[in-house]
């Protein structure tokens, strides 16, 4: 490896010692473009590959807000705004119990790469609270919401910071943002959220997005091989946001998704998770707490099985839609011994490095999550782009947008991979093409 690139991923592990997941991802991003820096001496000169590993900025700050019993409480908000050198900070908010900074640091760093291969001008952030809304009562999520953005307003704005949905963060979370955010500052400044629902600047089909955009590349990984994904088998994880537009996008191509799957288990639905009402039904369960997975089960004639992972299920593909670090080498051993092909990363960083080298060096074709899921920023993208000029695109214009970046994507990554010697590489490839984008825009505005 490059020693310039060896001597900062050093520097990372005991620098951030504390922060497991960013050693990972910045391991991951620099081993695939040492040949890259090789072919840049430059780079060293301006100090560049320091600069990339430390964000702009990290605040964490307190909220309080009162449950419905009348107590108060107490919670941790984040933001990491890693890098602007492309554009305004962009990225998502998670409410989740696990959220810490080791957590942020790397979503914000992998967010930097993925906004640059949208070819948008979108800089790379995220945020987020340790609040666990699964419990909440819907006053309580927009009390939560509103002490959130109390401390958070002065951080953001349409050319500054543009924060959006993740993990336990979705339309109704937006709009209680939002709404507290035009209540502070008197301003209703539309693009300083992306996610938005429809009735106040949000963009058709930005729900969609990550899970459509990620059928969009799957696509293309097939159809390097010449194949299609008619009667293709697809085990996938989580029952989420992402989830669910993959679904969609899979049942309308004749694809057939086997599993959903959750903290208490995995549904095994060997019919496919095809009709309206199954789809529909997961919708529920998610946006409005209604049902559950062992009743879906039931309802459908499917399998449920308390307490596991879906990878020991047997399918053509196989897509991580739920958290990070859900894939582990074992997994990976589960998913080559079942003839699994093709591999596509929808949620951020859903397997450890490890078990990404096996998938590899056992011939799956992987795609890299930054590459695979950009898809979901990219249409807030857009959704900014209509805010600032005042319109909102038909549908089926912002398809097409969302087809073509998510094409776009791959072809820059093929290329990019093939141009510095790494053969037919999703991962590096999509590395690669993100990093230069970043890179070249740091060289060009001069060292700071
Ligand atoms: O991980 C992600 O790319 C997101 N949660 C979406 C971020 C965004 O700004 O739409």
């Amino acid at each position: 490896m490059n020693k310039y690139v060896e001597r900062v991923i050093d520097s990372v592990c005991k620098k951030d010692a504390d922060k497991p997941e960013f050693i990972q991802a910045v391991k991951e991003v620099f081993s695939s473009v040492s040949n890259v820096v090789d072919a840049h001496p430059e780079f060293e000169k301006v100090g560049l590959l320091e600069r990339l590993v430390e964000p702009d900025r990290a605040v964490s700050f307190r909220i309080t807000w009162v449950d419905d019993t009348g107590r108060t409480r107490v919670n941790r908000g984040y933001r990491v705004q890693f890098n602007n050198a492309i554009g305004p900070y962009k990225g998502g908010l998670r409410f989740h119990p696990s959220v810490n900074p080791s957590l942020m640091h790397f979503l914000a760093f992998e967010q930097t790469y993925k906004n640059a291969l949208t070819g948008l001008n979108l800089g790379g952030a995220k945020g987020g609270s340790d609040f666990d809304p699964r419990d909440k009562s819907n006053w309580e999520i927009m009390r939560f919401c509103q002490a959130f953005m109390t401390e958070f307003y002065r951080y953001i704005g349409d050319d500054t910071d543009v924060p959006a949905g993740d993990i336990g963060v979705g339309g109704r979370e937006i709009g209680y943002l939002y709404g507290q955010y035009k209540r502070i500052t008197g301003i209703a400044e539309r693009g300083v959220l992306s996610g938005k629902n429809l009735s106040y600047g949000g963009s058709l089909l930005r729900p969609e997005a990550t899970g459509y955009g990620a059928v969009y590349y799957l696509r293309d990984m097939l159809a390097h091989d010449g194949r299609e994904l008619r009667n293709k088998t697809v085990v996938l994880s989580g029952y989420g946001n992402v989830s669910w537009g993959v679904i969609r996008k899979l049942a309308e191509l004749g694809a057939v998704p086997l599993t959903v799957s959750g903290s208490a288990g995995y549904v095994y639905d060997r019919n496919g998770i095809t009709d309206p009402e199954k789809i529909n039904y997961i919708y529920d369960m998610r946006v409005n707490g209604v049902g559950s997975l062992s009743d879906y089960a039931e309802k459908f004639g499917a399998e449920f099985h308390a307490g596991q992972k879906p990878w020991a299920v047997k399918a053509d593909i196989v897509m991580p839609c739920a958290t990070q670090n859900e894939v582990d080498i074992d997994d990976a051993k589960l998913i080559v011994a079942n003839g699994t092909r093709y591999y596509a990363e929808c949620s951020n960083m859903p397997t450890t490095n490890e078990a990404v080298d096996y998938l590899l060096s056992n011939g799956v074709t992987v795609g890299p999550a930054k590459a695979v899921n950009a898809g979901g920023v990219a249409v807030s993208g857009l959704e900014m782009a209509q805010n600032s000029m005042r319109i909102a695109w038909s549908e089926d214009k912002v398809d097409s947008r969302l087809y073509d970046i998510m094409h776009g994507i791959y072809t820059a990554s093929v290329a990019a991979a093939e141009e510095h010697g790494m053969g037919y590489n999703l991962v590096a490839g999509a590395n690669i093409a993100g990093f230069m984008r970043v890179a070249e825009s740091m060289c060009d505005e001069g060292i700071y």
